[in-house]
C-alpha cells in the first residue's frame, strides 16, 4: 500500500502530548513550575515552534526562538538560580510531561555580558553542553531510536570550567516526525542561574540563536524518519550545529555526538559503542518535589489544559 508510512505517520503522532521545560532541579530539589525558567505568553505553552503552520506566527528564524513566546518581558520575576560550577541540574517537563515525540534534545547556554541575566534577552554567543541524539539506531526511528524519547526532562551538567556569571541555559528537544514537510516541532525555554566558582574556560563553538537552525538543513525540512535509513539521519545531524561536539570544559569540544566514522558502510559496528550513548541512569532525573510544585493550579491554569496532537 503505497502510502501506508503516512497512515503511519499520522498515527503515531496522535496520542502524544506536546510538552514544555517549567521546572528546574538544582541540588536536587524540583523548583516550582516558572519560578527559575521564563514562561512564556503563549496562551497555550507547550506548542511548538515550527517554520510552517506556525502557532502565534512564531518560526525558529525569529527572535523568540531563543528563550519563547514573549518569554523575556518574564524575565525580571522569574528568579535567578545559584549553581556550582560542575554541579549537575536539570530542566523539566511542565505537567510531568514526557517527551513523546522523536528526535534529539540539547542544551545551551548564553552568558548575560552585563552580568545581570533578567535583562539578557539572549542575543550573545551560545554555546552546547549537552546533546542527545540517537542511542540505538536498532530501534524505531519514529520513536526509542532517540535517547530523549520518553524523558521527563534532560539532566546535564554544568560544566567546571564555566566561567563564573549568569547565564540562561537553553533545552530544547526537536521532534523531526514532520520533518518530511517542514513541521519539525521546536520545544524550548530558558532557566536564568547564577553559576558560582573559578571557572575560566572558553567553549570552543559560538552560536546565534535564531540563526543557528534554518530551514535549507535536511534535518528539519526534509528527513522522513518511516523512509529514511539511520545513516541518514545521522548524515543529516552532522549538517547542524546538533551534530556538533559539546562544550564539557576546556578550549575544545569532546564528541559525544554522532560520528561521521559510524556512516561509513566499511566501518559497520566497531565504532557503534563510541557513537551511540546507552541510556544511564543518568537519563533518570532525581526527583525531589516539594510541596508546591504539582499543587500549583494557578500556575498551570495559565498555561491552558495539555494538548494532544
Ligand atoms: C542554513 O545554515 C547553513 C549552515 O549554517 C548555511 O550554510 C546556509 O547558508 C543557511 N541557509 C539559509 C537559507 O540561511
Ligand atoms: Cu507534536
Amino acid at each position: 500500500m503505497k502510502y501506508l508510512p503516512l497512515v503511519i505517520a499520522a498515527l503515531a503522532q496522535s496520542g502524544s502530548a506536546h510538552y514544555i521545560f517549567s521546572k528546574l532541579v538544582v541540588n536536587g530539589e524540583e523548583s516550582s513550575d516558572w519560578q527559575y525558567i521564563r514562561e512564556t505568553t503563549r496562551s497555550e505553552c507547550y506548542m511548538p515552534t515550527k517554520w510552517t503552520n506556525t502557532f502565534d506566527n512564531l518560526t525558529p528564524s525569529d527572535s523568540d526562538f531563543r528563550c519563547n513566546l514573549g518569554s523575556f518581558s518574564n524575565a525580571a520575576k522569574t528568579e535567578v538560580a545559584e549553581v556550582a560550577a560542575g554541579d549537575t541540574i536539570a530542566m523539566k517537563l511542565f505537567y510531568d510531561g514526557t517527551i513523546g515525540h522523536p528526535g534529539p534534545g540539547q542544551v545551551y547556554m548564553s552568558k548575560a555580558p552585563s552580568g545581570n541575566i533578567q535583562e539578557y534577552e539572549g542575543d550573545g554567543d551560545w554555546f552546547k553542553i549537552w546533546e542527545k541524539t540517537l542511542c540505538d539506531d536498532n530501534k524505531d526511528l519514529t520513536t526509542d531510536a532517540w535517547c530523549a524519547y520518553g524523558m521527563s526532562g534532560f539532566e546535564f551538567q554544568i560544566p567546571a570550567a564555566t566561567p563564573a556569571g549568569e547565564y540562561l541555559v537553553r533545552a530544547e528537544h526537536v521532534g523531526l516526525h514532520g520533518a518530511q514537510s517542514n513541521e519539525a516541532e521546536f520545544f524550548y525555554s530558558c532557566a536564568q542561574i547564577k553559576v558560582t566558582g573559578s571557572g575560566s574556560g572558553s567553549p570552543s563553538l559560538a552560536y546565534k540563536i535564531p540563526g543557528i537552525y534554518n530551514d535549507s538543513m535536511t534535518l528539519f525540512n526534509g528527513l522522513n524518519l518511516w523512509m529514511d535509513s539511520a545513516d541518514a539521519v545521522e548524515l543529516d545531524i552532522l549538517d547542524t550545529p546538533i551534530g556538533d561536539d559539546v562544550w564539557v570544559g576546556g578550549s575544545s569540544g569532546v564528541s559525544v555526538s554522532v560520528s561521521s566514522s559510524v556512516v561509513s558502510s566499511a566501518a559497520p559496528s566497531t565504532t557503534a559503542a563510541v557513537h551511540f550513548q546507552p541510556q544511564t541512569s543518568s537519563s533518570v532525573i532525581p526527583v525531589t518535589t516539594t510541596a508546591s510544585s504539582s499543587t500549583d493550579t494557578s500556575q498551570t491554569d495559565q498555561c491552558g489544559a495539555p494538548y494532544w496532537s
